[in-house]
């Protein structure tokens, strides 16, 4: 095939799985990046391995792991890590809250970074973000520590993407460890940013909910057929529903899901790998057989116990779709 066909193509998108990690074996040429997490002892001399301290409740030892095309490069930049082909950048920064003054300046510091970082890359795109840090409803009102980092973030990130943001997720540890961590996919190509016509736009929550609206989209298709959404949780509208009713909020949460996998056109089948946050893990049980009845039995899935970002949430589900399973 000529240069020239091949540029006509659209990129081919990376393929998650998730998969049993074995630090005793090096990751594959073709890995951009390796989830794991707690009680998973990693090989710390690869830097494509991300490390995130949350327990898995169901799915110990496994990782989501991301394949790029080709084979990949890495490389650092300031507190930057990464890993890229021609197509996609899987990024890392990790940053001690301390240093910064704080979860609001961690945060500003850490998207100023990803924003001046992805602008000088041939990957500019941002498609998807993780963020976790301790203790995320520690705080009153203004002062939690989510609506802090929600400041922090579009501080440091600003509007260069317009309206397409990110996809996200930002799941508190209970670990006491003062690092921000945010990890996150970009391409070069931009995706699109898809709506739950259940929700409100984040950035367009009102100000009873902080003083800076999150800064993320409900999805985003990247060109070729992936496609990623945004933690997902028991709010209509912009109201958290079903305060204290776990089996209710599960039920809302996965309607959310499925809108916004209307809106994206794709099923719900073996090839949407879910990820399953939970705020107490003596509700695995009960998390466990309300998925068993409304998903799928192929439908991959990891639940891990974290905090979602506001204190009336006790579940939220985020999902990759991916072209290919293997
Ligand atoms: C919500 O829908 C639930 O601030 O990046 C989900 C995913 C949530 C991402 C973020 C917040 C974020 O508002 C919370």
């Amino acid at each position: 095939m000529s240069d020239h066909a091949v540029s006509l193509q659209p990129a081919a998108a990376p393929r998650v799985q998730y998969r049993r990690y074995d630090p005793a074996q090096p990751l594959p040429g073709n890995v951009l990046a390796a989830v794991v997490f707690t009680g998973t002892a990693a090989r710390r001399d690869d830097p494509r391995i991300i490390e995130v301290g949350l327990t898995p409740l169901q799915g110990a030892g496994i990782s989501e792991m991301w394949h790029a095309q080709e084979t990949v490069r890495t490389a650092h930049e300031d507190a930057i890590r990464y890993a890229f082909d021609a197509e996609y950048l899987f990024g890392v920064i990790e940053l001690d809250e301390r240093r910064h003054g704080g979860i609001a300046g961690a945060a500003e510091a850490a998207y100023g970074a990803i924003r001046r970082f992805q602008q000088s890359k041939a990957h500019p795109y941002l498609l998807r973000v993780w963020n976790h840090f301790d203790g995320i409803n520690r705080g009153a009102g203004d002062a939690e520590r989510y609506r802090q980092f929600c400041v922090g973030r579009a501080a440091g990130l600003g509007d260069w993407q317009g309206k397409d943001y990110p996809a996200a997720t930002a799941i508190g540890r209970r670990d006491g460890d003062p690092t921000l961590q945010v990890y996150w996919l970009a391409g070069r190509l931009a995706g699109r940013a898809l709506e739950n016509p259940r929700q409100v736009n984040p950035y367009r929550y009102p100000r009873a909910y902080g003083p800076t609206a999150p800064q993320f989209s409900r999805a985003m298709r990247v060109a070729n057929g992936l496609v990623m959404l945004s933690g997902t949780a028991s709010i209509v509208g912009h109201a958290s529903h079903h305060p204290g009713d776990l089996r209710a909020q599960l039920d809302e949460s996965l309607l959310n899901l499925r809108s916004v996998l209307e809106q994206a056109a794709v099923d719900l089948d073996r090839a949407t790998l879910l990820k399953i946050y939970v705020r107490e893990a003596r509700a695995l049980e009960l998390v466990q057989s309300v998925l068993r009845a409304h998903l799928p039995d192929d439908v991959p899935r990891l639940i891990l116990e974290g905090d979602i970002c506001r204190e009336d949430l006790l579940v939220e589900i985020e999902g990759v779709r991916t072209v290919g399973t293997d």
